[in-house]
């Protein structure tokens, strides 16, 4: 029998990645998914299939975690051997304009599930999406021993869930697991967060579709890492013996202003003539400094991230200039060839959804 895995948060960049590497396990994967106006399960279309095919192992279903009863009926039905729960309003800067929406979804979404696993007695191992923004203000190099101060309401509805796991952990002994992970990055990754926003600005001046980029804080130093190293790490949580927490990160600090200079660098352009700060991105509260110590997953999970600062920027860069069609400069495949060449799929169509979006925009 195939192993069974919910996934919430699957049309997500880590869902998408996640839901992609089970399968390659030989999982059968089912995700929970919002129903939308337009369709919001691009990340996902290079490995869906059509549930009629008997072979599929890929099934979404409609909910929603603002509601506990679709969460309950399906882990009652499905009995997933394990539940990996991404879902979240997972935007620090929109957690300050919706502080209420961001402690139902991020916060109560955790308990929701957390109960449907107890109510319904089923035995599963239950991973946590937790956070380096709850280590918030506290001094680097943050561990799994650090005081959390967060300093955004993403930062404490997540710090609420993480001791919500801790607490189902030790109460009812549900297997449950809080990864608390540190900024990781791809081609996937929303449009919105700040290394994107700029690999796609210079990917669109490169092709000289924009002029200029607007940002906020560049002096914001964080641990960025490549998201497909992280949600293998996400699996070997649930593949130990006991449950626990796993901090993971690299262990290195960039700022804004270092990866802004690297993408555009990397595109030839001078990014002196193109950035401008625009005060409307700069947070209430700001967290300054986020640098992992990982020596605990290292060691118990023989994890350990490859894929470096430099090379991440180069693979984003790459992908979003091939997204506009348009040869890239190529440095970031041979790095996946070389470092990455495992399960996933940098390219395919995800770039080219991008591309078509891109190309409707401006025809
Ligand atoms: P993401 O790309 O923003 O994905 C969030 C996912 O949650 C999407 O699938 C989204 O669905 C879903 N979602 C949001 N609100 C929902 C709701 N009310 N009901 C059901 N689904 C909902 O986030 P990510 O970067 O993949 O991160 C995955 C998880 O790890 C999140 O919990 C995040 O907070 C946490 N985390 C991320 C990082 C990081 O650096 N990426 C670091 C630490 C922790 P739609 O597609 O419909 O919007
Ligand atoms: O900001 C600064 C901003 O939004 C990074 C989420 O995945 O990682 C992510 O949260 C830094 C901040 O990510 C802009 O002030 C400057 O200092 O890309 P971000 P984040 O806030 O670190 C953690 C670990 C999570 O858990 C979250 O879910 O960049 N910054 N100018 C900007 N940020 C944005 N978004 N946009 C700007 O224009």
């Amino acid at each position: 029998m195939p192993k069974r895995a919910l996934l919430t948060g699957i049309t997500g960049q880590d869902g998408s990645y996640l839901a992609e590497f089970l399968l390659s396990q030989d999982y059968e994967v089912h995700g929970l998914i919002r129903r939308a106006s337009t369709f919001n399960t691009t990340r996902l279309e290079h490995i869906y299939e059509d549930p009629h095919n008997p072979a599929a192992r890929l099934f979404l279903h409609y909910g929603d975690l603002s509601s506990g009863e679709q969460l309950n009926n399906l882990i009652y039905n499905l009995e997933p051997d394990e539940i990996y729960h991404l879902g979240a309003q997972s935007h620090v800067m929109v957690s300050f304009d919706m502080p209420e929406f961001t402690g139902d979804t991020t916060g109560l979404g955790t308990t929701r599930i957390l109960e449907a696993i107890r109510r319904s007695g089923i035995k599963t191992r239950f991973y946590q999406a937790s956070s380096s923004e709850m280590f918030g203000s506290s001094p680097p190099p943050q561990n799994e021993g650090t005081p959390f101060h967060p300093r955004s309401p993403y930062g404490a509805a997540k710090v609420y869930a993480y001791w919500m796991t801790v607490n189902y952990r030790e109460a009812y002994k549900v297997f449950a697991s809080n990864g608390i992970l540190f900024n990781h990055e791809s081609p996937r990754r929303g449009e919105t967060f700040v290394t994107r926003k700029i690999t796609r600005a210079v990917a669109r001046i490169f092709a000289g579709k924009q002029k200029n980029l607007y940002l906020g804080n560049l002096e914001a130093k964080r641990d960025w890492g490549y998201a497909p190293e992280y949600v293998e790490a996400m699996w070997k949580m649930l593949q130990q013996e006991e449950a626990g927490d796993f901090v993971l990160g690299t262990g290195e600090e960039h700022s804004v202003r270092e990866f802004v200079e690297e993408a555009f660098s990397y595109a030839r352009l001078d990014w002196r003539k193109h950035v401008e700060i625009d005060a409307r991105y700069i947070r209430p509260t700001e967290v300054d400094c986020l640098i992992a110590d990982a020596s605990k997953a290292r060691r118990e999970l023989s994890w350990k991230p490859r894929i470096t600062f430099n090379e991440i920027v180069r693979i984003m860069v790459d992908t979003d200039i091939e997204a506009l069609g348009l040869p890239s400069f190529g440095e970031g495949k041979t790095i996946l060839e070389k470092k990455f060449d495992r399960w996933h799929q940098p390219r395919t169509v995800v770039s080219r959804a991008v591309h078509d979006a891109e190309r409707q925009a401006v025809e």
